[in-house]
């Protein structure tokens, strides 16, 4: 019903991402879609690709005089760096410049050479990536769209780097909505402290990974469902997180805390109130209660590992000789936690438009907006 598909290298000519299944008249605003792209840019411990790049989506397809007309819409972000690449990269020809053929240790070098058959690395890494989140992010532009036009909105913020954590108790991740940070970190304090172990780590040619939130508010009771394990928001959730390039792991509410509390203290108790009918006064369910959201707060972790490309490299194997040797070195970021929060946002804002268009269905906004209305009807009136 609602889904897409990105292609493009990271050196080639453009990224492209074709998304089917937005209701009609739903009216598009790119400079929204476009802080966004500028967003996920940002952050301290980008590398040099981004002094190279301004990312700008332009829609070419299914888009007209401001507003969907139900037609698939295809999404180009362009790569300006393609313009120094034109011969390694070139789509005919003979092929051109030397073959990368030292693997990077925990990227997909190796195994995407083995799998399908490739004598050159850059075959793999090209679309391996993570540049290629530069099209999940403008897709993730259309998908905030549609779902604040029905009252969801998306944030995310960077709650750890490199083993810097924020001080959960001093933030409030709603109010930083407005403030701007460097690195999507609510936590001035701590923001601090992560830029220092970021320089250390460039110092050493080192890497650094971390972990961001991404909460939803908004989200009608009952998306997703118990039914099948396959309906689950939560596993559509962490799926759709888990495939972001780096994520290790991800959790949900609680998460990996659920291990240290009993049921007495993990569960949230349920009260009654004329106003707010059945409410909870804590949300360690991070919004979703058997596979289904609750009308809580929607809250989402996921853990990146650190970048694999480092400048002193590991200790890795030549894929043509066997040779030991070290990694190879390609130009990359130190740290890229607050660009996959950006990411994150898009992918959660995927799944969620995602899961309302299958509980209230709609070839128009109109007919989208009616059906939530009607059915948040039905459950007030309980
Ligand atoms: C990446 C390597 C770097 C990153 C890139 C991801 O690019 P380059 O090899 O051109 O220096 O900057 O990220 C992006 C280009 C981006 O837009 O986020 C990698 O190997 O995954």
């Amino acid at each position: 019903m609602f889904r897409f598909l990105t292609a493009g290298e990271s050196h080639g000519q453009c990224l492209t991402a074709i998304v089917e299944g937005i209701p009609a008249g739903l009216p598009i605003n790119v400079e929204s879609m476009n802080l966004d792209m500028a967003r996920r840019q940002k952050g301290y411990g980008r590398g040099g690709r981004m002094k190279i790049e301004t990312d700008k989506v332009e829609i070419l397809s299914g888009v007209r005089f401001g507003e969907t007309m139900g037609d698939p819409i295809t999404l180009k972000v362009a790569n300006k760096d393609w313009e120094n690449w034109t011969d390694r990269m070139s789509v005919s020809g003979e092929p051109f410049g030397t073959a990368v053929t030292a693997a990077r240790p925990g990227h997909a070098d190796l195994i995407g050479t083995q799998k399908y058959d490739r004598k050159d690395i850059r075959d793999i890494l090209e679309r391996a990536s993570a540049r290629e989140t530069a099209a999940r992010v403008a897709v993730g532009g259309l998908a905030k769209q549609l779902l604040k036009a029905c009252g969801i909105e998306i944030l995310s913020h960077v709650v750890n780097i490199g083993s810097i954590t924020v001080d959960y108790k001093n933030i409030d991740p709603l109010a930083r909505l407005q403030a701007a940070s460097e690195l999507n970190c609510a936590d001035a304090a701590a923001e601090k402290k992560m830029k220092e172990v970021i320089e250390k780590a460039k110092a050493a040619g080192d890497t650094l990974g971390g972990v961001f939130e991404v909460i939803v508010t908004g989200a009608p009771i009952g998306l997703g469902s118990h039914i099948q394990w396959d309906r689950r928001l939560d596993a559509r959730l962490t799926g759709a997180l888990m495939s972001i390039q780096a994520i290790k792991g991800v959790e949900i509410g609680a998460g990996f805390a659920y291990a240290d509390i009993p049921g007495s203290k993990a569960h949230d108790e349920m009260f009654f109130d004329e106003q707010k009918h059945v409410y909870r006064k804590t949300n360690r369910a991070g919004g979703i209660e058997g596979g289904m959201s609750n009308g809580e707060d929607i809250v989402v972790r996921a853990v990146m590992k650190p970048i694999p490309t480092l400048m002193t490299p590991l200790h890795s194997v030549d894929i043509h000789s066997k040779d030991e040797v070290l990694a190879c070195k390609e130009r990359s970021d130190v740290c890229a936690v607050s660009a996959a929060s950006v990411v994150g946002e898009a992918m959660t804002a995927f799944v969620l438009a995602e899961a309302l268009l299958e509980k209230f269905g709609g070839d128009t906004l109109g007919d989208l907006k009616a059906a939530i209305a009607h059915y948040e009807d039905r459950i007030s009136g309980e």
